[in-house]
C-alpha cells in the first residue's frame, strides 16, 4: 500500500486509509489527503485482464456527459504524479477516482421513493450516453453480456464439479436447467446495442446524505460495454425489488411489487424516446433473465469451488445462488398474476 500511495501523494505520512468492505471484485479504499477524500482501488487483473479498456471507457464516458452538460456528479480518474491513468506496483494494478462529497450507499432500499428517483437518475444517464458511439466503448471483459457463453461456462462447471457439491446443489441446478429455455427464447430476441452500465445494483448508487431518495450519481462503471440497455432495468429489479440480502436464502416476503413498479416507472421517465417496442415490451421478460443469469454464475462459481466472487464464509455463493432463484419464483408468480406479457 505504501509503495501504491508513493505514487498519488507527495506525503505519504499524512494519508489515511479506510478500507470499504463492499463489491465483490476488486478492493476499495477510501484515502484522505490534506482535507480530500478519494477512492483507491485494487483492480482484480484475473476479472479485468485489460484495465486499460476501463480507463479509457471512463474517460470517454466522463468527457462526454460534461460537454453535454450533465448535472449530476460523474466519476473521473485521478491520475498518480507521473500523469497515469493506473499505477503499477508488483504486478498490481490501481488507480484513484474522484469522492462524491456527501453522499450514501445502500445495500438494501429504503422507501419506493428511493427506488423510483434512482431508476429516474439512470434513465437520465442513459439518455445522455444515446449519442455516444457505442464502437469507440470496448468491453472490459470479453462476453460479460453474453448469456450463451454464460450457460456454456455453467454446463462446464457442472462438468467439471465435485460430487459432493453436485449433490448439494442438486435442486438448484435442476431449477437453472429446467428454466433454460427462457434464456434460448431471450437469445432470438434482437435488442438494439446501447452503451450498459452493467452492473446497476444498488449499491452502485450514491444518494445525498441529507436526502436519501434524492440519487445523486451512478457509479462503479468499470463494466460499462455495449449490450442490451435493458439489463441495467434487470439489475436494477434484482437489487431493488429483492427484500433480502444478496446472500440470505430465506424465501419468505422477498420480494416488493410496489418497489417493482417504482423502478420500471422511473427507469422509463427520460427514455420514453428512445426505447424501442422491442426493449419496451420485454422489460420484464429482461427482468427475469437478469435474474436468472446471476443465480447462473454464482451456482457456476460454488461448483467451480468459489474461484470468482470473493466469499466472507464457505457456502456464501449456494446461499446467493438459492436468493436469486426464489426472487426468480416471486417474480415469475407476480408476472403471472399480472399476465405479464412473455415471448
Ligand atoms: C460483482 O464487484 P461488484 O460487487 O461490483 C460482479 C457483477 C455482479 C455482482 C453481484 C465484474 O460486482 O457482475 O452482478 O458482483 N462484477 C463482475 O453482486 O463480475
Ligand atoms: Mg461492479
Amino acid at each position: 500500500m505504501e509503495k501504491i500511495l508513493k505514487h498519488y501523494f507527495k506525503n505519504i505520512d499524512q494519508v489515511s486509509v479506510n478500507p470499504i468492505n463492499s463489491g465483490w471484485i476488486n478492493s476499495t479504499y477510501e484515502v484522505e489527503y490534506e482535507g480530500k477524500k478519494y477512492i483507491l482501488q485494487k483492480i482484480n487483473t484475473h476479472v479485468f485482464p485489460q484495465p486499460e479498456v476501463i480507463s479509457n471507457n471512463i474517460d470517454i464516458i466522463s468527457n462526454h456527459l460534461k460537454a453535454k452538460n450533465y448535472q449530476n456528479s460523474v466519476i473521473e480518474i485521478v491520475k498518480d504524479l507521473q500523469g497515469n491513468l493506473l499505477a503499477k506496483e508488483d504486478g498490481e494494478v490501481w488507480r484513484m477516482t474522484s469522492f462524491i462529497p456527501n453522499s450514501i450507499c445502500f445495500e438494501k432500499v429504503e422507501s419506493a421513493e428511493q427506488a423510483y428517483e434512482a431508476a429516474k437518475t439512470i434513465s437520465e444517464f442513459h439518455s445522455y450516453l444515446t449519442d455516444v458511439n457505442v464502437d469507440e466503448i470496448h468491453p472490459s471483459i470479453v462476453g460479460f453480456l453474453d448469456y450463451q457463453k454464460r450457460i456454456n461456462d455453467f454446463k462446464n462447471a457442472l462438468n467439471k464439479a465435485s460430487v459432493e457439491r453436485l449433490e448439494e446443489t442438486k435442486e438448484e441446478v435442476g431449477y437453472i436447467l429446467d428454466n433454460l429455455y427462457q434464456i434460448e427464447d431471450y437469445l432470438k430476441i434482437d435488442f438494439p446495442k446501447r452503451v450498459v452500465h452493467a452492473d446497476a445494483k444498488i449499491s452502485n448508487f450514491l444518494f445525498n446524505n441529507d436526502n436519501h431518495s434524492q440519487a445523486i450519481a451512478v457509479i462503479d462503471w468499470d463494466t460499462i460495454m455495449p449490450g442490451n440497455i435493458m439489463c441495467d432495468f434487470g439489475d436494477m429489479i434484482r437489487t431493488y425489488a429483492n427484500l433480502k440480502a444478496e446472500d440470505d436464502p430465506n424465501g419468505e416476503n422477498g420480494f416488493s411489487e410496489d418497489y417493482y413498479s417504482a423502478v420500471k416507472d422511473g427507469f422509463q421517465e427520460h427514455l420514453k424516446n428512445v426505447l424501442t417496442p422491442t426493449e419496451l415490451d420485454n422489460m420484464d421478460f429482461v427482468a427475469y433473465i437478469v435474474i436468472y443469469i446471476q443465480a447462473v454464475r454464482f451456482l457456476a462459481d460454488y461448483l467451480e469451488n468459489d474461484i470468482y466472487y470473493s466469499i466472507s464464509y464457505p457456502k456464501q455463493n449456494l446461499n446467493r445462488t438459492i436468493n436469486q432463484i426464489n426472487l426468480l419464483k416471486a417474480l415469475t408468480k407476480f408476472h403471472e398474476e399480472n399476465s405479464v406479457r412473455k415471448v
